[in-house]
């Protein structure tokens, strides 16, 4: 050994060291995961020179000392002199730090050129490594070892020797076997089933390699090999489930910056699989390849339904995730420079890669669906597209419409309904107060345990030939909305009902009478089971108060005028109620709304109807029916007819 292998050998250790210096910076973590990651940066390395033509087969054996090995039949490491650096080419792949050999920034190209990635930190990590190569009839042997130096310190994946040649052969293959260092893992017991899933991954993948895998701890043995590849992929994933197509759709292609393939199959779920890949590595946050491949595949659906008809002028297009409902795809690229981002950095973010794919992934799909027999299979994913389409649109109407009930809930409520205390709806009445000055004294008048005021301010707008968003725009409509708690119009549930009287009371003048209307008329077009099921009642205000010291009698009519001022006698006084808002809290209450004193009438669906009637002819466009009306209705008072006359 010369004095200049030294002196260079030096340098090379340094750099082997600061990997055992810093395990994480080059595996990520010295859990069971970084374990695993020095076998994967083996097992790549197969992979990279089968993917590339050489060699078909890669066995990985776990072995009982706790060590594992890793064979293929490429063509074999390179064992020729490096020019410059005086070593064999396997010296240097297990002992040269790679330039920016990061944990998961796997950089390496995917045609050929930059192998050995990786193995120099699987070297540094292990207590010792050994290497076979065949090549050129030739059988060839290399040791290393992390021992403890002179100094104290731990010198990694030093060669033990210079390598060796050590026999005849006619095949060529490379074979790794190293020994996790104890030193520097948590645990160095291999989890076959990790291995196992993902050397499963790895031969679908890549279509045609056969990979062994050997558990000499358990005698487990598994074969991986899959002649279709990323078809055999998508079926696996989908078995159990109906697809809509039998083969899957399946594309490859090449350009400048990448190597692509994609396969598609459509079942008849409701979710969708994707799968994306780049360099073999999961990229399971997706990233700019993804967007491209989901891009053009809406673009050349979109275009080949409308070519045959099947989307036609007026249709609009299907969105992305139409065409992808129940797709199981699977898209994996080869590329050179990546760049990964995301949380956990699984996600593409080269920007050039995005026009690529979706670029290849449009001509080849193009190409495919213009195969014999293929045309029909496009049919088929349009198809179910559509039926997404149509179930999202209805979706969005129903969403719309919880949307708008749920502004109704939260809207405007706030001090405006006094709510009762109780939540028992058979027991609970919801007053509809004409005015805020009755309101308010129906509020303080009120027994609050049962009984819930909700003022209205003007008059709620006329429900008639208005669509059910205009009549739901207005405030007092939305407020009476929201208390009652059943929803509105096809929405309406009786079984919802917060309170199982609504009373409305309002003046007995002719406003008093129209509001009345109103009212009915919107509960009549809009909520009808509450007038059917009985629940709507009018709440009669007296007109007169009769009286004479602390005798008083109430009179609700005129008729019963006469017979009260009788009762009470010589000396009487009336007072003639004009409004609602006349009467202090405890007369309101006395009066109208204290259930054994107070006259309520239920309002029948006839009365609604004629209500709804009387409130067309009135706020309709018909003028000449208008003044019909009011000249032969012109007083506007309680008996007016569309109440009835039954007192409860
Ligand atoms: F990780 C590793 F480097 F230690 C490793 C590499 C481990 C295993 C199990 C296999 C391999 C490996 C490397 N298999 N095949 C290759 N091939 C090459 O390194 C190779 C062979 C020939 C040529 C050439 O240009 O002739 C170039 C290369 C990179």
């Amino acid at each position: 050994m010369g004095k200049s292998y030294d002196s260079k050998d030096i340098v090379v250790l340094e750099g082997l060291d600061a990997v055992r210096l810093r395990p994480g910076m080059y595996i990520g973590t010295t859990g069971v995961k970084g374990l695993h990651h020095i076998l994967w940066e083996i097992v790549d390395n197969s992979i990279d020179e089968i993917s590339n033509g050489y060699g078909n087969r890669i066995i990985i054996t776990l072995h009982k000392d706790g060590s594992a090995s890793v064979e293929d039949n490429g063509r074999g490491i390179p064992v020729d002199m490096h020019p410059t650096l005086k070593k064999s080419g396997v010296e240097v792949v297990f002992t040269q730090l790679h330039a920016g050999g990061k944990f998961n920034n796997d950089n390496y190209g995917y045609s050929g050129g930059l192998h050995g990635v990786g193995a120099s930190v699987t070297n540094a990590l292990s207590e010792w490594t050994k290497v076979y190569v065949c090549k050129n009839k030739k059988r060839y042997f290399m040791e290393f070892e992390s021992k403890m130096g002179d100094n104290g310190k731990i010198r990694s994946g030093v060669p033990v020797a210079p390598l060796m040649e050590i026999g005849d052969t006619t095949k060529t293959g490379t074979k790794v076997t190293f020994l996790p260092d104890k030193r520097v893992f948590e645990t160095v017991v291999f989890n076959a089933d990790t291995i196992s899933k993902r050397l499963k991954e790895l031969a679908f993948l890549n279509r045609g390699v056969y990979i062994e895998f050997n558990d000499e701890r358990t005698n487990q043995k598994q074969v991986f090999a899959y002649e279709g590849g990323l078809k055999d992929f998508a079926i696996y994933l989908n078995e159990g489930k109906t697809a809509l197509y039998k083969e899957p759709v399946y594309i490859s292609g090449e350009s400048k910056l990448i190597k692509l393939e994609l396969a598609i199959q459509h079942t008849d779920t409701y979710t969708e699989n994707m799968f994306s890949y780049v360099n073999n590595i999961p990229t399971t946050e997706g990233g700019t390849h993804e967007t491209g491949f989901k891009s053009a595949l809406t673009r050349l659906m979109n275009e080949i339904a409308r070519s045959e008809g099947w989307l036609k002028e007026k249709d609009a297009n299907l969105i992305g995730e139409d065409f992808r409902e129940g797709i199981t795809a699977i898209l994996s690229i080869k590329m050179r420079n990546v760049q990964f981002e995301g949380q956990t950095k699984t996600k593409l973010g080269n920007p050039e890669i995005r026009p690529e794919v979706e670029n290849l992934v449009y001509n080849e799909l193009l190409k495919y669906f213009e195969q014999k027999d293929k045309l029909e299979i496009a049919e088929i994913i349009f198809n179910k597209a559509k039926g997404a389409a149509k179930v999202r649109e209805a979706q969005r109407k129903a969403k719309d419409l919880a949307r708008q009930k749920n502004s109704v809930d939260k809207y405007n409520l706030v001090g405006k309904l006094s709510a009762c205390t109780s939540r028992k709806a058979e027991l609970s009445e919801l007053f509809i107060v004409e005015g805020d000055s009755a309101g308010g004294s129906a509020k303080q008048g009120r027994d609050r345990t049962f009984q819930a005021i909700l003022p209205l301010k003007g008059k709620p707008l006329n429900a008639e030939k208005k669509r059910l968003d205009q009549v739901l725009a207005n405030e007092e409509i939305r407020t009476i909305i929201s208390a009652l708690e059943t929803g509105v119009g096809e929405d309406f549930n009786i079984d919802n009902l917060r309170y199982h009287k609504v009373i409305i009371l309002s003046d007995a003048d002719q406003d008093g009478a129209h509001i009345r209307a109103i009212l009915l008329t919107f509960f009549f077009r809009y909520m009808r089971g509450l007038i059917t099921n009985g629940n709507v009642y009018i709440g009669l205000p007296p007109l007169y108060k009769v009286y004479k010291k602390d005798v008083v009698e109430y009179v609700y009519s005129d008729e019963e005028l006469p017979e009260a001022i009788e009762r009470v006698g010589k000396g009487y006084q009336i007072q003639r109620y004009k409004g609602l808002g006349e009467m202090n809290p405890e007369q309101l209450w006395e009066t109208t709304m204290e259930p054994t004193k107070r006259n309520l009438i239920r309002v029948t669906i006839e009365d609604a109807a004629e209500a709804e009637k009387m409130v067309t002819v009135l706020m309709g466009d018909n003028i000449e029916a208008r003044k019909a009306y009011i000249s032969e209705y012109a007083n506007f008072d309680r008996e007016d007819e569309f109440m009835s006359k039954t007192f409860i």
